[in-house]
């Protein structure tokens, strides 16, 4: 399968959200990175639940990845409009009832992801493999853009990697935090199939948003 991109949408313009949504959109890329924070599972509160339901109103074709940072996921589905198509990535560390809300999120038509923290072992995955879609894993603490990797990150993402593929199962592999010019090409080869795209690569100033989008495609193809 070939590597897929997923800008993050705190990372653009936020005074010209619309017009950022529909660049990536006509660009043809395949995901947009929604990053719901409740500024208590981490610290930190980026795009509200108003604004990522206004969403659907201006995509036509890209996927929202929308990964929640929060304790308690279930209480914003509705308020998000999670439905057909969505991709939904929950907290390992942030949720009771891992089971119940990937049930949740698949009777809506979305697809469910468990998303892992830099301190979480990737072995905690495995009991959910038949649940979920894919995995997210952080490589940067979860909260903020702009952070630095966590060291081990590649080890670790080439070990969710080899469960992945040692439970034969087609589950995706997402990676998130400091998908820098420098690290995707390596995170590509550590078996990384979609990486949200910030301000360490495709947000820099200066870069023009398509040949940046076009440039990444072509290093995680
Ligand atoms: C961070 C959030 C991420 C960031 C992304 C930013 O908590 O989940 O999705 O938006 O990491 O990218 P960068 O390149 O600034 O790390
Ligand atoms: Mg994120």
């Amino acid at each position: 399968m070939r590597g897929m991109l997923s800008p993050s949408l705190m990372c653009a313009d936020v005074l010209n959200l619309e017009k950022e949504l529909t660049v990536l959109d006509n660009l043809g890329v395949d995901y947009i990175h929604l990053d719901f924070m409740d500024n208590k599972f981490v610290p930190n509160i980026t795009l509200d639940t108003g604004l990522i339901k206004a969403t659907k109103s201006v995509i036509s074709h890209m996927k929202r990845d929308i990964h929640i940072m929060a304790f308690e996921p279930q209480q914003y589905f509705d308020r998000m409009e999670i439905g057909e198509g969505d991709v939904v990535s929950v907290h390992y560390e942030a949720c009771d009832d891992l089971s119940e809300i990937f049930a949740d999120i698949r009777s809506r038509g979305a697809s469910p992801f468990l998303a892992i923290s830099p301190d979480t072992k990737p072995e905690v995955l495995t009991d959910f493999f038949d649940e979920i879609d894919g995995v997210l894993v952080m490589t940067v603490y979860p909260g903020f853009a702009g952070r630095p990797m966590v060291e081990g990150s590649f080890e670790k993402l080439a070990a969710v990697r080899r469960l992945i593929d040692e439970s034969g199962k087609k589950l995706l592999l997402e990676v998130d935090g400091h998908v820098s010019w420098d690290y995707c090409k390596k995170m590509r080869d550590c078996g990384a199939d979609i990486f949200v795209a910030g301000s360490s690569s495709i947000y820099q100033k200066g870069l023009d948003i398509s040949e940046a989008v076009e440039r990444m495609t072509e290093m995680v193809k």
